[in-house]
């Protein structure tokens, strides 16, 4: 027998209002935005933000211990997903940020993949090694042909050799899960490498001569990668024992290029009959900061480590309202679905703070990456290739 307080469960006040609020924003019918560059087509309304997730997570619905009906845990920011077609659903992998700064992920899945993406009832419970993570982030999930979903994801930890009040100072590395279900995950040890710190590890969704491939970005340091960087590839024997071997750069940075500071493989490259499309970030300085883009290769379909198309700069930027945020002036990248008829849909973040999908197909995105000119990395030669499309073009006008 309890007390007249306890036996009585009274909802906040507010839950009806707060209720309608988040259906009509998570229900809210997405458009494409008109007049795109024909490569792709962007999507009017962000497809995840704070706002999408569950009232549950962030409210404590009891009104007898939250007369006010206040939120009890703030989420700041829902960006850097890994995205996966599965089960008939579009599944998103959701980097979500507390007010804590500690990021999580959770599953956000929807039925047509541009809107209605609705977050699961928890967030996902990633087992801990003996070492902790201190927080966890931008996962990219991979259906692999050894029927394991796979999740990479940065794990971060206090630099155990930073000196007494530095309190910044960070290792990351890429910890490693798989599931069947997106719901039990296996938590693999961490990827052991040679190469200093990793992020933006990706593994290949195909075996290369029966090993698993590992697409890595090593790094000298937190937030510098340092004299070396740029797309690393490598080879692990068994993931239950991730040592990368014979990891080489497959796509450096370069100077006064999009991608002149670092660079980062998105998600898992698309099989295509003419070769291996690839979705990646790049960073350059600028006045204003380092300002992140998306940009696209293609690799061989027989040979990953050989790059065979690469158009001049940057895929998408960030434009309009994606241009700020947290870290603002960034997109980024760590998700696509080719979905069974062709139609691509990638998902981008903005500015370390939401999500957004842009639609294409692997028709266009092929088209794109093979005949978009490639960088001549001068003014001039840029020039020229301009003067080559006007004489070209003078043909039909
Ligand atoms: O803040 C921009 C991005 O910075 C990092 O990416 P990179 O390792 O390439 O610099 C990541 O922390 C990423 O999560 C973040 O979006």
């Amino acid at each position: 027998m309890g007390n007249a307080t306890t036996d009585k469960l009274v909802l906040i006040p507010n839950y009806d209002a707060l209720l309608k609020e988040h259906n009509q924003l998570v229900e809210k019918k997405n458009e494409p935005v008109a007049n795109g560059n024909g490569v792709y087509t962007r999507y009017k309304n962000p497809v995840i933000t704070p706002a999408h997730t569950p009232l549950t997570w962030r409210y404590d619905l009891n009104s007898a211990t939250n007369p006010f009906g206040m939120e009890r845990i703030g989420i700041n920011a829902a960006f850097n997903a890994g995205a996966i077609k599965w089960n008939g659903k579009y599944i998103m992998c959701v980097r979500v940020e507390g007010v804590d700064r500690k990021s999580f992920f959770a599953i956000a899945e929807s039925p047509n993949g541009v809107d209605n993406f609705k977050f699961w009832d928890k967030p996902c419970v990633i087992p801990q090694l003996e070492d902790h993570d201190t927080n966890v982030y931008d996962m990219r999930l991979t259906l692999h042909e050894d029927g394991w979903i796979y999740g990479i994801f940065c794990t971060e930890r206090k630099d155990p050799n930073a000196p007494a009040g530095d309190t910044s100072s960070a290792v990351a590395n890429a910890g490693i899960v798989r599931t069947k279900d997106l719901v039990n995950f296996e938590r693999l040890p961490d990827l052991v490498s040679n190469t200093g710190q990793q992020r933006n590890v990706v593994i290949h969704p195909e075996f290369v001569n029966g090993k698993y491939a590992l697409y890595t970005r090593p790094q000298d340091g937190f937030i510098d990668v340092g004299n070396g960087g740029g797309i690393g590839l490598g080879y692990v024997d068994n993931m239950e024992n991730p040592v990368v071997k014979d990891e080489e750069i497959i796509f450096g940075k370069v100077y006064h290029t999009i991608y002149e500071l670092k660079n980062g493989q998105g998600p898992a490259p698309i099989k295509t009959s003419k070769g291996w499309l690839h979705l990646a970030h790049g960073v350059r300085n600028t006045a204003a900061g380092l300002r992140y883009t998306l940009y696209m290769f293609m690799t061989d379909l027989n040979d990953i480590t050989k790059v065979t198309h690469t158009p001049a700069g940057y895929f998408m930027a960030p434009e309009n309202e994606e241009r700020v945020g947290d870290v603002s002036n960034v997109l980024f990248t760590n998700g696509w679905i080719a979905d069974e008829d062709g139609t691509v849909y990638v998902y981008y973040a903005s500015s370390d703070t939401r999500m957004h999908v842009a639609v294409s197909s692997i028709d266009k995105l092929v088209d794109y990456v093979i005949n978009t000119p490639e960088d001549t990395f001068t003014s001039a030669g840029s020039v020229n290739t301009i003067i080559k499309l006007v004489d070209s073009n003078s043909k039909f006008l």
